[in-house]
């Protein structure tokens, strides 16, 4: 299993390419996704049938061609499996929002096998179906993050009931990163067990936070979820938005890999964090909807500037967006997989 080309790059070893895949690979973007969802009965549907899991996250990897497949779910799950209602629409939201200390410890503790056993049992079909060489990922929300999402009840631009919390009652919120984060370390725990490879953290909203609620709020919670995976034995990947001002103490979360968006170049990454993580990243998504040529252009600037580097793996900066060509992606994915390091 370690022989797999993406886990060599997750733990910094030697590479005979380097290795790529896309976050949100399996999404609105592609035609068949759409379809699969409809047949399915909806996000809800695709999210809770194992064969449908399974045939998501295939039907990606297989057509781009990625190195690595991650698992088709949503952050939000382990939230509805402490009992929080979830509803998609198309993005999750959350009617009861988590806004006191009392809706804190009204959450529930859960059994992931169980209350989210269809997430397991997906991820052990996926396997059964991918190459040997291809890395399955396993996935959670940070605790910042999944609980953003909780307390907001719908996605917000401004963050504001987060924020009313991390500044002028800091006490409720530890409270309830405390339950999120036990819950995602079950959860990322039991999809290791079920037969990921790999296991990514995803902190989209850590960069909403002023820098001290940053620390205190964001990185600590990870961290703890870190450690629960690492002692699995498989790479964990750490990746936040908009904390290029904070990348070392990103980098020293415990993560394998860090993941980095598009406001900092690789170059400069890598010598602010030096050697003591893999890289992963950073192509800006929205470079995808231009023509194929400067795909090409964009992707190969990147593995110019990381060539040579043990510890590299090339993605994109944040999910890949609904609008995007399909075959533009794929297009990016090819330019990887051919590139060759000019002398
Ligand atoms: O291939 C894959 O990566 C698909 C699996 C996947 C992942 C890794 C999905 C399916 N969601 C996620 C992670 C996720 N979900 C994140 C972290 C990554 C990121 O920032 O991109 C977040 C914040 C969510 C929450 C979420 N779920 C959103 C964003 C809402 C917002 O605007 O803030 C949305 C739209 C969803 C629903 C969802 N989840 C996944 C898909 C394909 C969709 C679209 C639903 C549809 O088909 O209508």
């Amino acid at each position: 299993m370690t022989q797999r080309r993406f886990i060599r790059a997750c733990r910094r070893e030697t590479v005979d390419r380097i290795p790529v895949w896309l976050m949100r690979q399996a999404g609105r973007y592609m035609r068949e996704y759409r379809e699969l969802k409809e047949r399915a009965g909806g996000f809800w549907g695709l999210c809770n049938q194992p064969e449908a899991v399974a045939e998501a996250t295939l039907f990606a990897q297989k057509w781009l061609g990625t190195d690595a497949a991650i698992i088709f779910s949503d952050i939000t799950l382990p939230a509805w499996a402490m009992g929080l209602p979830l509803e998609f629409n198309p993005g999750p939201r959350f009617p009861t929002p988590v806004r006191s200390a009392n809706d804190a410890r009204a959450l529930a503790n859960f059994d992931p096998n169980q209350k989210l056993g269809f997430v397991m049992e997906g991820i052990r079909k996926t396997r059964a179906g991918l190459p040997n060489d291809v890395s399955l990922i396993g996935f959670v929300g940070a605790p910042l993050t999944l609980a953003s999402y909780m307390i907001e009840g719908t996605p917000g631009r401004t963050w504001n009931e987060l924020k009313k919390l991390a500044y002028g009652d800091p006490d409720t919120l530890h409270l309830v990163l405390a339950r999120v984060a036990e819950a995602v370390s079950a959860h990322a725990v039991a999809q290791v067990q079920a037969g990921c490879d790999a296991l990514q953290l995803f902190d989209t909203t850590a960069g909403e936070l002023a820098a001290a609620e940053l620390h205190t709020f964001a990185f600590a919670y990870a961290r703890r979820v870190i450690e629960a995976v690492k002692k699995t034995g498989v790479p964990v990947i750490y990746f936040a938005r908009n904390v290029s001002a904070h990348l070392e103490a990103a980098a020293d979360l415990g993560a394998d890999v860090l993941g980095v968006d598009w406001g900092i170049s690789m170059t400069a990454a890598r010598k602010r964090v030096g050697e003591r993580v893999a890289l992963m990243g950073n192509l800006d998504p929205s470079a995808l909807f231009c023509s194929p040529d400067v795909v090409g252009q964009r992707t190969t600037a990147i593995l110019e500037e990381m060539r040579g580097a043990p510890g590299f793996v090339f993605n994109l900066g944040h999910g890949i967006l609904p609008e995007t060509p399909p075959e533009n992606a794929r297009h990016l994915v090819r330019t990887v997989q051919a590139w060759k390091p000019s002398s």
